[in-house]
């Protein structure tokens, strides 16, 4: 009886406690208060707010992203706070996430206070996409023993991370501490760590040339990524066997060598593989029949296709690109592989016909077979591949005519068609008209005869300016194994940029991100005859157009400064006559123009644009006068009395001077705001003259990077 009045007592007085406290905070108007039936109100613990504060005291938070982190009364709950989570129980904070975003500026800055301390249950640290400018990683957040995730992904940390940092993180199952260039993972070839990781992403973390024997300790993970990370070693081959798990593996950009074993076990389903750009050699080896992306690209392997293609099942991506492999495909898209999205074989030394079977590769968007030696026609068969938007066969042996079932109907998807340099024969069919999201043409290098066809004007994506998509996504999917038959189950789709390589201003270059800006119609080094038909100044997106080395005759078409977004344009070595139509100088965005050795006639267009080429762009036409070259026109003075502050020549002895660089610096400085410093130079009028041409190429250049991305040089 006494015990039951003292238990009721006790409860009672727990419950006014409660209450007060209650009608306290909520009093002075607390954010919604986690009021629960039942459940106390569960709020920070003042000792951890007050080690949140400080942490705020010394970041850098430049746009007010933890502007709910205030010391007053009404913000007193820091579970409540921006990327705050507390344990409903404890109260205690387990999570701490204050990543940015890639690609936007709000990032936070300064200096992570050891007050992280205070935080002792926490969980979960994410600080990816901030700016931590290069400062060590501190040593503290080894103390954090309780912490399953660590992310600090491009958060511009350097330095080395230690054993010492890791020593007791025995709960550890992620850590990310990708794109922190130069960063350096530090750790024993012996050490075995006190963690069973899940996840290592390690990309763009450096890790000496030796394979991290650490590896060797962890038999659980999942996902791997140490691309670039400065490898330079066998992989030993007691990584294969170390997780069953492994369902990532990335190991791009490293200088890894040697032969790969038999890999048709040592994955979990479905995985995604990437060796590229590496240097492993010998046969290609067996991968799983349900490898869902494998790149193997830019590395040595040799030999034929053939026992790889006889192991495999469905591999939506494949990447083999740039080895030395040789012989023919044989079935290997026929019976071999199938469930091809996306399939690339360009830089090889492959022989004999292209024989592919679209039934059971229906799916296929990107087909490279770039630079290889296959002969033959182009398959008929891949007339069933209708949702393609890559065909890149160029530079292989292949013969016949373009195909006229190469149409818009066939492939309405189609955007870039490039069978250069090959022993095409025939003329261009007017079909290839129809090919309504075509962006990138390039037949030349061929033996094409015949005129160009009138419709050009019927190639819509080309009629239109710009670009709605700077990318344009190959889809990939890794669903379960799909019988050819039973239809297609999209699973846990994912996207690749596709690409293309171009010849552009002379140089191969790849586009990956801005393929889709790219829009160019390349039929240079052929038999075209005819004139140049009106219709091509309707394609008013083109920012390349290459008709040179064929047999063109007739004139410049008036309009061709409609393509204001021309950016290259070769009509050289053709027999084009009359004069270049003066509205030329209008194509303001013109970087590369050539008009040489034709038959064109009268005075070279001597105001805007058309003055920033040299005499080069219009070599070769006996009737061609005016700057840039030396024949007078009828009624001209002769410049060499330095009446004509434009006329200056490319030959003066100032080029040495004058270089791209000094340019490039003077430039940079113009708009730094130098330009009294530099404002004397300018006054000379061979200066202002080239300063001016330079502005005028550095749009071009700077046009040309902004629109077209970082162009690689290859081969
Ligand atoms: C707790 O409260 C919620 C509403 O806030 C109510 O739906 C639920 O039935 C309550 N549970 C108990 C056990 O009283
Ligand atoms: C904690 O509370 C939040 C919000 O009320 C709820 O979503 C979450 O499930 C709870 N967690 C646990 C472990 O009870
Ligand atoms: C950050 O981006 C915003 C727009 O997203 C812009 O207004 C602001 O000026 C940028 N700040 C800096 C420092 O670049
Ligand atoms: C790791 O834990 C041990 C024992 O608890 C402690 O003495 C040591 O200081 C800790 N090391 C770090 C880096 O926190
Ligand atoms: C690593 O962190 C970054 C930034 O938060 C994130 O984008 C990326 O997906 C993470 N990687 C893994 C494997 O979780
Ligand atoms: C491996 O990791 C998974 C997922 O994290 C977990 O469920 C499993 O228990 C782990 N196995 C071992 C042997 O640690
Ligand atoms: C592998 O890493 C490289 C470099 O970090 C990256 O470009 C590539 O996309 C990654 N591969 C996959 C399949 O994610
Ligand atoms: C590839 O083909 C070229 C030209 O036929 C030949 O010179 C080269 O040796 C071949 N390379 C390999 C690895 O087969
Ligand atoms: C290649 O294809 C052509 C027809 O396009 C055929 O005549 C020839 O026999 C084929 N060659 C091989 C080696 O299959
Ligand atoms: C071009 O388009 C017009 C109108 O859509 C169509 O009538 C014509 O047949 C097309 N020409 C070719 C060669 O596709
Ligand atoms: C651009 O992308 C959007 C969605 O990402 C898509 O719906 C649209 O069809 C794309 N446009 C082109 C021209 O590819
Ligand atoms: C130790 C080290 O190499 N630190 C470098 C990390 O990267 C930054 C920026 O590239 C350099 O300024 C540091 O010198």
């Amino acid at each position: 009886m006494f015990s039951n009045s003292m238990y009721l007592l006790l409860v009672t007085v727990i419950i006014l406690l409660f209450t007060l406290r209650c009608t306290c905070t909520t009093g002075t108007g607390l954010l919604s208060p986690k009021l629960g039936n039942g459940t106390m109100i569960v709020k920070c613990i003042e000792k951890e707010r007050l080690a949140l504060l400080k942490l705020k005291e010394e970041l850098v938070d430049e746009h007010g992203r933890l502007s709910s982190w205030r010391a007053d009364e009404q913000y007193k709950d820091c579970c409540l706070w921006y990327g705050i989570q507390c344990d409903n129980a404890t109260g205690h904070v387990t999570v701490l996430d204050l990543h940015g975003s890639s690609g936007n500026n709000k990032s936070l800055s300064g200096k992570i206070s050891p007050s992280l301390l205070e935080l002792e249950d926490l969980e979960y640290l994410d600080l990816s996409f901030n700016d931590f400018s290069f400062k060590q990683v501190p040593e503290f957040i080894g103390s954090l023993s309780k912490l399953t995730h660590l992310n600090f992904a491009s958060a511009s940390f350097s330095g080395l991370i230690s054993e010492a940092h890791l020593l007791n993180l025995s709960r550890l199952q992620v850590l990310n501490l990708s794109f922190n260039s130069n960063l350096t993972l530090d750790l024993g070839n012996d050490w075995i760590p006190p963690f069973q990781l899940d996840t290592i992403a390690l990309a763009r973390v450096k890790m000496g040339s030796p394979f991290p024997g650490w590896l060797q300790s962890q038999r659980n993970f999942s996902y791997i990524d140490m691309s670039y990370a400065g490898i330079s070693d066998t992989i030993p081959i007691w990584f294969w066997d170390t997780s069953p798990r492994m369902e990532f593996l990335n190991l791009s950009y490293n200088h890894i060598y040697g032969v790969l074993p038999d890999l048709s076990s040592k994955f979990a389903s479905h995985p995604r593989i990437d060796l590229s750009s590496n240097d492993l050699s010998g046969e290609l080896p067996s991968f799983p029949r349900d490898v869902k992306f494998l790149d193997l690209s830019k590395n040595k392997f040799r030999g034929s296709i053939y026992s790889f293609c006889n192991n495999a099942g469905y591999i939506p991506y494949l990447d083999l690109s740039n080895n030395f492999l040789s012989g023919e495909l044989a079935n290997c898209l026929v019976d071999g592989i199938y469930g091809l999205f996306y399939f690339n074989l360009a830089n090889n030394n492959f022989s004999g016909n292209i024989s592919i079977a679209c039934e059971r590769n229906r799916m296929l968007q990107a087909l490279h077979l770039r630079n290889n030696y296959f002969t033959g026609e182009i398959p008929t068969a891949l007339i069933n591949c209708q949702i393609l938007k890559v065909i890149d066969l160029g530079g292989n042996k292949l013969s016949g005519k373009i195909p006229d079932w190469i149409t818009g109907v066939s492939f309405p998807q189609l955007v870039v068609l490039s069978l250069r340099s090959n022993e095409f024969h025939g003329t261009l069919p007017s079909v290839l008209c129809s090919l309504t999201s075509i962006q990138i043409l390039d037949l030349s290098l061929n033996n094409i005869s015949g005129p160009i066809p009138k419709c050009l004007n019927n190639l819509t994506a080309l009629t239109v300016e710009g670009s709605s998509n700077a990318t344009i996504p190959i889809m990939y999917d890794g669903g379960p194994d799909i019988t050819p038959g039973k239809g297609l189950i999209l699973r846990d789709t994912q996207f690749s940029p596709a690409s293309a390589f171009l010849i552009w201003k002379g140089l191969v270059s790849e586009y990956r991100n801005s393929l889709g800006l790219v829009k160019m119609i390349d039929l240079s080094s052929n038999y075209l005859d005819g004139e140049i038909p009106e219709q091509v100044t309707s394609l008013k997106g083109l920012i390349g157009l290459n008709l040179s080395s064929n047999n063109l005759v007739g004139s410049i078409p008036t309009n061709l400064y409609q393509l204001r977004l021309l950016n290259f344009l070769d009509l050289s070595h053709n027999h084009l006559s009359g004069s270049i139509p003066s509205t030329l100088s209008e194509l303001s965005h013109l970087g590369v123009l050539n008009l040489s050795y034709n038959n064109l006639s009268g005075r070279i267009p001597s105001k805007g644009h058309s003055l920033t080429f040299d005499n080069s762009s219009y070599l070769g036409n006996s009737q061609l006068c005016g700057l840039p070259l030396t024949l007078l026109c009828p009624g001209d003075t002769n410049t060499s009395t330095g009446g004509d502050e434009d006329g200056m020549n490319d030959h003066e002895p100032l080029d040495e001077l004058f270089n791209e660089g000094f340019y490039i610096s003077m430039a940079l400085g113009f708009m730094f705001g130098f330009w009294g410093l530099i404002g004397s130079l300018v006054l000379n009028n061979t200066f202002r003259h080239k300063f001016f041409k330079f502005i005028s190429k550095f749009e071009d250049w700077l046009y040309v990077k902004l629109a077209l991305g970082k162009a690689r040089l290859h081969r």
